[in-house]
């Protein structure tokens, strides 16, 4: 029996094993202690040192992590293995590329830390104690079914929770455990990570259900005459895209890059805006202010476009119906989801001589600003209330708080009209405590430019500035088979842990007794790691399903080993605009399993023979059965012989006349009618300050302070601000353990500026405690004098077996946004000093 593993000495072990070449590296001492061979099965990395490139089988692979690239290579097997990944060959040279994790498969399929058998936690041990005994799937899977049987019995489906969508796979496979789920009627656990941004973007656009998440195809940036790179980090966390974003700037497009980091992307742009952090809603406001002050708003796309016409009531905040003014409503098709036709009442909008209330899209030009008394029903146009808030945003306000110079403001709106301009929306904002508020405002900015739904203009840049996934993909028929009782509720990871604390989600009692992970790294990933681990801990049973032996699997109670991306068959579902075929290139080794087969098992076991006995083939062809799916040619037979297709038209563009928006009122909604939590368990909303874009200050980090908003309490005790960064080595903890990106990058590194180091004496490659309440960690200084001081920046992220003390993750806090359950890594306070 081998002894537990220190922390220091596993990061030792980790880094010892790859400079002698060995495969012996941290999860493998750990399952070795429990007496299971890892590597009697998993191959060791072939030899490739013999060019035999003529005699490689080749086989269609696709990347498909959360970059969000879904990047077609060609993967090379040799005699039975897989030894090299390389670049495919391809009509369109833009959409071709592959970076170095795509290059690095190869390592990934043979890894050390890969999960082989189906394992669970020695008897006795501590969860996370790394102490686990091989077990059979027959063993695995009763087990669970028989536990999970119990709880059901006694406290319903809700005593099971299934945490699913993280970003392991963009692949439908993924999408049978909601299936799962809804048929036992679980609480469904969705990530929730990007969700303020993208939640706001769905309630203004409906980027969910549109064909395009908020923007334009991926091309449509070679129109674009501005790239307004905002709070992204392409160059790094946007690889997949930036050979058409490349190919614009060298043809002459600007490029302006808004972040309060000198990153390589703002190392790249005409332009660098080092933004105030957290305030980049004041920037959008006043660079909207000044476009609609100086003449420069596009009144008839706001008009046509948006709802800027549209009346609402000034004593509720709805819009005036026509029902209201006496016109019977319309009974409309029916819903899919309630059975029952929906109702046709459209809002109504002002005639151009102020006279006439109408519905709606009646009359070509209703006034889009006006205040109206109509029989005694007091309403503003949508625009004129717009116009009335973001006028409080003068130049000179939003540069006291942004930092940055008003003439600056001014220069950056004149350039953002004179288009066509793309945003291109990062997360930087999105993983505050005011993000969603963010979103707001530039999503507006976009819409009262006429920037939104024109070629080279809209919104992009998340995950690809294109689509989600293969739009018209049967998600209804994925999710929710016949006779699923959907009996369950859905909750957001960051809030999962009060539903645990408190035994209730809004009024209804919710007692939670185990937990599925899939296709995600909570323990890693999700903020206040403590807290997370806390929630586990006041679970019976957890149960993780990964390739790789996680910090989440280490903390697990059953672990179930998934096949990796190349050993299995499936379509990607990366937001591109083509559907990709991933062939199988060698069989799931040991006993790992598609995510397919295991939800199967699971479903089969529970006693929902019916709807979850499928094959990959089954589940498939009821992902591809819509009429979208068909029009675009788009079978599973036809993708298994084709391999790549596309599935969106070319030359899209979303949010116009030709397109408009899929909101309930058919237009860009800068004005939100209904302002509600995406997870309503009771919290309580400001509505009438949410319906229009408005500044809100950071949940904790405000830390610099201005004249008008002085700085937190908390500043005084904590006074930097600690952010991450997307690492060019890992897409999140994917590829985290790999022994190529080791020996470029060795340790996790805490990024300060040189004026922030000095004051704390601290030197280059000095390590330093990072702390706050929450927790503190050990990291390896360097100096970055692109740092605005105040920030200091850390890389998302490690395993934990590589921090020599504590984790970055466990300083994060989990407390979500009202609006949406998107917790916000980056508004973190923290003192540093020297180890
Ligand atoms: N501090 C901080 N925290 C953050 C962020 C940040 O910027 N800073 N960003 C947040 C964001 S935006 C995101 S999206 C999240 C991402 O958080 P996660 O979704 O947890 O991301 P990963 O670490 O990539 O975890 C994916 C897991 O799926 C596994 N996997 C891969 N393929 C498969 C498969 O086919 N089947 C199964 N069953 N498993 C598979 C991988 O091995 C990996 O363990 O992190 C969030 N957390
Ligand atoms: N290599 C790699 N690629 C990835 C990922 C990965 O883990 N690795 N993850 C993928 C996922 S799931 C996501 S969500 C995306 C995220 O993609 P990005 O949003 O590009 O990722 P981040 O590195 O978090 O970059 C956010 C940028 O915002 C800046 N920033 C932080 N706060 C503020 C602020 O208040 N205002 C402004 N203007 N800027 C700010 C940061 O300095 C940083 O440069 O990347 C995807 N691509
Ligand atoms: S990590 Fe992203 S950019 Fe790199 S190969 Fe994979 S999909 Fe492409
Ligand atoms: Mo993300």
């Amino acid at each position: 029996m081998s002894r537990a593993v220190e922390k220091s000495d596993r990061f030792e072990l980790g880094r010892r094993a790859f400079l002698q070449g060995s495969a012996a590296t941290l999860g493998i001492a750990a399952l070795g202690s429990a007496g299971c061979a890892p590597r009697e099965e998993i191959e060791s990395l072939p030899d490739t040192s013999e060019p035999v490139d003529e005699e490689d089988e080749i086989f269609q692979g696709v990347c498909r992590g959360n970059c969000g690239g879904g990047c077609r290579m060609n993967v090379h097997v040799r005699g039975g293995k897989i030894v090299k990944t390389s670049k495919i060959d391809a009509d369109d040279e833009l959409d071709t590329r592959i970076c170095q994790k795509g290059l690095s498969h190869a390592q990934r399929v043979y890894a050390p830390e890969r999960v082989q058998y189906p394992l669970r936690r020695v008897d006795g041990t501590p969860r996370g104690g790394g102490e686990w005994e091989r077990i059979s799937w027959d063993e695995a899977i009763e087990e669970i079914a028989t536990k999970w049987q119990d709880y059901i019995a006694e406290y319903g489906g809700t005593s099971i929770g299934v945490a699913r969508g993280g970003a392991g796979t963009y692949s439908y496979n993924q999408y049978i455990y909601t299936r799962l789920a809804n048929m036992i009627g679980a609480v469904t656990i969705e990530t929730g990570y990007d969700m303020a941004g993208l939640e706001m973007a769905d309630a203004m656009t409906a980027s969910f259900t549109a064909p395009y998440l908020a923007g334009n195809d991926v091309q449509d940036v070679l129109n674009s005459k501005n790239i307004f790179t905002w709070a992204r980090n392409s160059t790094v966390a946007g690889l997949p895209n930036q050979s058409y974003i490349n190919t614009a700037v060298a043809n002459g497009t600007k490029r302006i890059v808004i972040d309060p980091v000198y990153t390589p992307t703002a190392a790249h742009a005409d332009l660098w805006i080092p933004i105030r952090p957290a305030t980049d809603g004041a920037l959008a406001l006043a660079m909207t202010n000044y476009i609609i002050a100086n003449g420069l708003a596009d009144d008839e796309y706001l008009r046509d476009c948006t709802v800027a016409p549209l009346l609402v009531k000034e004593s509720d905040g709805k819009y005036l119906r026509m029902s209201e003014l006496g016109v019977e409503p319309e009974e409309g098709p029916i819903n899919p989801m309630t059975g029952q036709p929906t109702v046709i009442d459209p809002p109504a909008v002002m005639s151009s001589d102020g006279q006439t209330a109408v519905a709606v899209n009646t009359i070509a030009d209703p006034l889009i600003r006006g205040s109206f008394d109509i029989d005694g029903i007091k309403v503003n146009t949508a625009y004129e209330m717009l116009v009335a808030r973001v006028s409080e945003w003068s130049l000179e306000r939003a540069a006291s708080v942004c930092d940055v110079p008003a003439e600056k403001i001014a220069e950056l709106a004149n350039l953002y009209v004179d288009g066509p301009s793309l945003i291109e929306i990062g997360f930087g904002n999105d993983h505050w405590g005011n993000g969603a508020s963010v979103t707001h405002c530039q999503l507006t900015l976009a819409m009262v430019a006429g920037q939104y739904g024109l070629a080279g203009g809209g919104i992009g840049g998340v995950q690809g500035n294109s689509t989600n996934g293969i739009p018209g993909a049967n998600f209804l028929g994925m999710y929710y088979p016949e006779g699923a009782p959907f009996t369950g509720i859905s909750t957001s990871l960051a809030d999962f842990h009060q539903i645990v604390d408190e035994g209730k989600y809004g009024d209804r009692e919710v007692v939670v007794k185990s937990l599925l992970v899939t296709t995600g790294n909570p323990v890693a990933c999700s903020p206040d790691r403590e807290r997370i681990k806390k929630t586990f801990d006041a679970l019976d049973l957890v149960i993780c399903v990964d390739w790789l032996m996680t910090d989440t699997a280490n903390y697990s109670d059953i672990v179930l080993p998934a096949a990796h991306w190349f050993e299995i068959e499936t379509i990607n579902a990366c937001p591109t605009p083509y559907a990709d075929f991933q062939e199988m290139c060698i069989p799931p080794q040991c006993e790992c399993k598609s995510d397919i087969d295991i939800a199967a098992l699971l479903g089969v076991a529970l006693g929902y023979k019916d709807a979850m006995d499928l094959d990959t083939e089954a589940f498939h062809k009821i992902a591809l059965d819509s009429d979208l799916c068909r029009e675009a040619g788009l079978t599973w037979e036809s993708i298994k012989e084709q391999k790549h297709l596309r599935h969106a038209p070319e030359a899209y563009v979303y949010g116009n006349r030709e397109n408009p928006f899929l909101t309930a009122t058919g237009r860009g909604q800068f004005y939100i009618e209904d302002v509600k939590p995406r997870f309503d368990h009771g919290q309580s909303l400001d509505a009438a300050t949410l319906a229009l874009p408005s500044f809100q200050l950071p949940d904790e980090a405000w830390a610099e302070g201005c004249d008008e908003f002085p700085k937190y309490e908390l500043a005084n005790k904590y006074p930097l601000t600690l952010m991450s960064q997307r690492d060019k080595f890992k897409v999140h903890t994917t590829f985290a353990p790999h022994p190529w990106f080791l020996e470029l990058q060795p340790e996790p590194t805490l990024r300060i500026s040189p004026v922030d180091a000095e004051l704390r004496g601290i030197k280059e490659d000095d390590y330093v405690r990072v702390r706050n309440d929450r927790g503190a960690c050990k990291l390896k200084a360097h100096m970055d004098a692109g740092l605005r001081p105040g920030i200091v920046l850390t890389e998302h992220t490690w395993a934990d077996n590589q921090y020599l003390d504590g984790n970055y993750t466990a300083l994060t806090s989990c407390v979500t946004e009202q609006f949406k359950p998107a917790p916000h890594p980056f508004d973190t306070l923290v003192e540093v000093e020297l180890w």
